[in-house]
């Protein structure tokens, strides 16, 4: 707990570090009272470190410390400073051996960081800090070791011992106790470590490398979840295969091993060899994970996965670098995704992603760019920002490049970095030395905060057949920064005819063989465009497959957003007008009085979207998802959010009376025969059918209720079920809602990762989760505040799912999340900084909210002793 003001860390003061690890020995006891933790460090000086003494200082984080030896000989106390998170040796030789014992208590974790124990066993979560809370450490990725791990526990209660790499040795101890040693191969900064004890049931599984290795792939699981692991298992098979065809990737230990755990702060951690999972990001079945959650396991298993290259072999030089690793990684997992299933429907999830939250956090007072230049806690930059805008600002460089000399780029980048911990910029000169191509202003995407705005005109001359496209880019200020620099951005356009033609994009007169799609390169601040010999004005379609992560500000009008919507051939675009429309009617209702018209218009092009089969039904499940509360408040400029809420759920409403009849055939049409299968035409239709039902519901259809109820009996799979469960909850049947919610309740409370469904459900709804539920859901025996998936599940989907509730005008969800984070802030800061993050935004609220959002920062600012990840997040959102 923090006891002064914390203190910023700046990537302009990065120094090398002035001693290696070559080699770490652990030795692990593990008791119920506690561990002991015997830790040999083979130290050398850096001769990049210049010369002169240097202090040897190590990191360390609540530890007892037993005892400090140097070269064989126990030091005194006077030998060496403990200052608790550090300890200091003053002087010591060129190469030496250090010895240090200390004491924790992982039973009394709640942090969750470094060594803690969860369902009974132990486990550990080391990045970004967590490794100095088991042992004195230079923890820094640039100090890369190897690991020699030798794990004793009682043999009884903790059958499993893992850690990293191969297992070398094992045997029986005294007293019922026995040990597994582990050795890796492979240098690896401490961040990477783990270990693994309990009473685990193990699946195994093998696969064959492209040079025809074969790798043992195993699970462990508590044995309840035995049947939950083979979809885990086949995505991690899918990857592993992907991997070696399009990055040239193989696999390089004998051995892989996933651990699935309840209580973690993440979705996983890709620890070398020992992958270790939050249970929700990994166990499925039919069952129990809706289509949602087996496409996130498969996702969130493959990205663990590519760390291996991407974040292992080749890792960050420090934390600045967190992009370096986790962009390409994620750019790398969607990719993957993309291949195993619809290229459309992933990419409108990945920028509805963006657009929602990511262009939020850009906007908001805890901006950065995807190489920040500054942080007091690291935790709080695992951020979208850094991820998915990290992922998006990679994806360019693949759209600029092309897929082969961006291939040639990763190939680069990998040989020359293998085992070398290395920065964003040495990402980008591999890729500007595989391509030849100049990125100098590229790189400013990594230095620059803010989400690019690009105001676009155009205008045509009949007379000479030209239409001009004038493109103006200005990027915001954002904390710390102003007057940015133009930045050079990938613009991907098509221009479609009357006809619904597309046309050739000529940039000169009589150019021949023009293609209908280009990729233009915008560099200045203002760039134009003219494209020849056409004989119409064209409607343009602008930034296909979202190539930049920007705003695009163009005056389209309802005429050309339909048009798009019916006939762009860029998928991407199509979904994108659809969702611009209904933007546009929403926006305009907002503040209206009950009965104002809403333009019939979006409901002619929603009802083709409902009935025409002929059309992808995958894109179109997607279509009918009307834009979401979150989305339309970020685009406000002064948010009303329960103004919001009422103006999105009239249009909802207009829209299923009008389609009444339309939305029942859609039903019909698209209930299955036949086996569950998560294939992207099943998803499409489970989602037609479960988004049909859901707004049945809201207009208090008896047909619809029939058909809810009957498919929340009937159902064989969580997607339909909790499809149906959701309709009800939401909808004015309040009895039905209470017999569903109990039933469903019954049937699964066994299981923590259905009842967290269940939690949420509720706590999203703006029925079933205003505050006196809220506060009865935290009261509820199945919730724990230890654990973070129930946190989220409850406070989590509250202020971030059901905005009216969380917005509503006497700022009673303020408090209520103001409340739950200072009480979290004791046990769990990294969770607690979390949640704070909707009060974040309140610079965007209209007067009447945000004051009593920032009154709710203030109290949580004037918590004593509040951890430095909750410090960071609040004063740096009241500056
Ligand atoms: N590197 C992991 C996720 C992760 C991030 C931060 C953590 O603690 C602050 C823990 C895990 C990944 O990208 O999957
Ligand atoms: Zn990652």
């Amino acid at each position: 707990m923090r006891t002064n003001q914390p203190q910023t860390i700046y990537l302009s003061d990065y120094k090398v570090p002035p001693y290696l690890v070559d080699h770490v020995d652990l030795r692990f006891e593990l008791f119920e009272n506690g561990a002991r933790v015997h830790s040999a460090l083979v130290v050398r000086r850096n001769p990049e470190a210049g010369a002169g003494d240097i202090p040897l200082e190590l990191d360390g984080d609540s530890l007892v410390l037993e005892s400090v030896g140097l070269d064989g000989v126990t030091l005194n106390e006077a030998a060496y400073e403990n200052r608790g998170d550090k300890l200091i040796i003053a002087s010591v030789p060129e190469r030496f051996e250090l010895t240090v014992v200390t004491w924790l208590e992982p039973q009394n974790n709640t942090r969750l960081e470094g060594l803690y124990k969860s369902s009974g066993m132990f486990c550990t979560q080391c990045e970004a800090e967590g490794f100095r809370c088991i042992t004195y450490f230079p923890d820094r990725p640039d100090v890369m070791s190897r690991f020699r791990t030798r794990v004793e526990a009682d043999k009884q209660a903790y059958p499993v011992l893992l850690s990293n790499g191969n297992d070398v040795d094992r045997g029986d101890l005294d007293d019922g106790r026995h040990f597994v040693t582990w050795e890796d191969p492979f240098p690896k900064p401490c961040y990477l470590f783990a270990l693994v004890a309990g009473d685990l049931v193990e699946k195994r599984d093998t696969f064959t490398t492209c040079s025809g290795r074969d790798i043992d792939l195993r699970m462990y699981v508590e044995p309840r979840n035995s049947e939950k692991c083979e979809h885990a298992m086949d995505s991690l098979k899918r990857s592993m295969r992907w991997d070696e065809e399009v990055y040239g990737r193989e696999y390089d230990l004998d051995i892989f091993m996933i651990v699935a755990v309840d209580d973690f702060n993440m979705g996983a951690m890709e620890n070398k060899g020992l992958n270790i999972f939050n249970s929700s990001c990994v166990l499925a079945s039919q069952d129990t994970a809706t289509d949602l959650a087996f496409q996130r396991i498969e996702a969130i298993v493959a990205h663990e996965y590519f760390h291996n290259w991407s974040g292992n072999r080749v890792t960050c030089r420090d934390w600045f670098q967190l992009s370096l690793k986790e962009g390409f990684t994620v750019f790398r997992d969607s990719q993957f995704s993309s291949d195993m299933g619809s290229p459309t429907v992933k990419r409108i999830e990945d920028v509805a992603l963006l657009r929602t939250a990511q262009f939020a956090e850009d906007g908001g007072p805890m901006a950065h760019p995807i190489r920040p230049a500054s942080y007091m806690e690291i935790s709080n930059f695992y951020t979208l920002t850094i991820y998915e805008k990290g992922a998006e600002v990679v994806r360019m460089i693949h759209t600029l490049l092309g897929p082969e000399l961006f291939r040639k780029g990763s190939d680069l980048y990998f040989e020359r970095h293998d085992g070398q911990a290395v920065t964003t910029d040495d990402f980008v000169k591999a890729m500007e030395d595989a391509s030849g191509r100049d990125l100098s202003q590229f790189r400013l995407w990594y230095e620059q905060a803010g989400t690019p705005v690009l105001n676009v005109s155009d205008e045509f001359d009949a007379e000479q057949g030209v239409y001009r496209l004038t493109i103006k880019q200005a990027i915001p200020d954002t904390p710390g920064q102003t007057d940015k620099k133009p930045q050079h951005i990938p613009f991907a356009l098509g221009l479609l005819g009357g006809k619904r033609e597309s046309l050739p994009l000529r940039l000169q007169a009589g150019e021949q063989d023009a293609p209908t799609e280009r990729v233009l390169e915008l560099t200045g601040e203002t760039e134009v465009f003219e494209f020849h010999g056409l004989d119409e004005c064209p409607v343009p379609s602008l930034l296909r497959q979202f190539s930049a992560p920007v705003r695009v500000r163009y005056p389209w009008t309802r005429e050309q957003l339909l048009f798009l919507m019916s006939h762009d051939p860029d998928g991407f675009n199509r979904w994108d007008a659809g969702e611009r429309l209904a933007v546009d009617v929403i926006q305009s209702l907002v503040g209206t009085p009950k009965d104002a018209p809403v333009d019939s218009r979006l409901v002619t092009a929603y009802r083709h979207l409902v009935s025409d089969s002929s059309l992808d039904q995958a894109l179109v499940a997607k279509m009918l998802q009307l834009p979401s509360e979150a989305y339309l408040i970020e685009l406000a400029e002064s948010a009303d959010a329960p103004a919001i809420h009422d103006a999105r759920e009239r249009v909802l409403k207009h829209l299923a009376i009008a389609l009444r009849d339309d939305l029942i055939a859609c039903y019909r049409r698209n209930v299955e025969a036949g086996a569950y299968q998560v294939t992207p035409d099943q998803i499409a239709r489970r989602s037609l059918r479960n988004t049909a039902l859901a707004w049945l519901l809201q207009i208090n259809d008896e047909e619809g209720r029939e058909l809810a109820l009957r498919q929340f009996r009937e159902a064989d799979n969580m997607t339909d079920r909790i499809g149906a469960l959701r309709a009800l909850v939401n909808s004015d049947y309040e009895a039905d809602r209470a017999q569903v919610l109990e039933q469903f309740y019954e049937r699964f409370k066994d299981d923590p990762q259905v009842v967290e469904q269940w939690f949420s459900v509720q706590a999203a709804s703006d029925r079933a989760g205003q505050l006196p539920q809220i506060h009865q859901l935290l009261e509820h025996e199945a919730f724990d505040w230890k654990n973070p998936n129930k946190v989220r599940s409850v406070v989590g989907a509250f202020a971030g799912q059901n905005l009216a509730a969380f917005h509503s005008p006497d700022g009673s969800g303020y408090d209520f999340l103001a409340d739950q984070v200072c009480r979290l802030d004791d046990s769990n800061p990294q969770i607690a900084a979390r949640l704070v993050t909707p009060l974040t935004r309140w610079r965007r609220f209209a007067p009447a909210y945000s004051q009593r959002m920032k009154a709710a920062l203030e109290r949580i600012r004037d918590k004593a002793g509040l951890s430095r990840d909750v410090y960071e997040v609040v004063h740096k959102s009241l500056a």
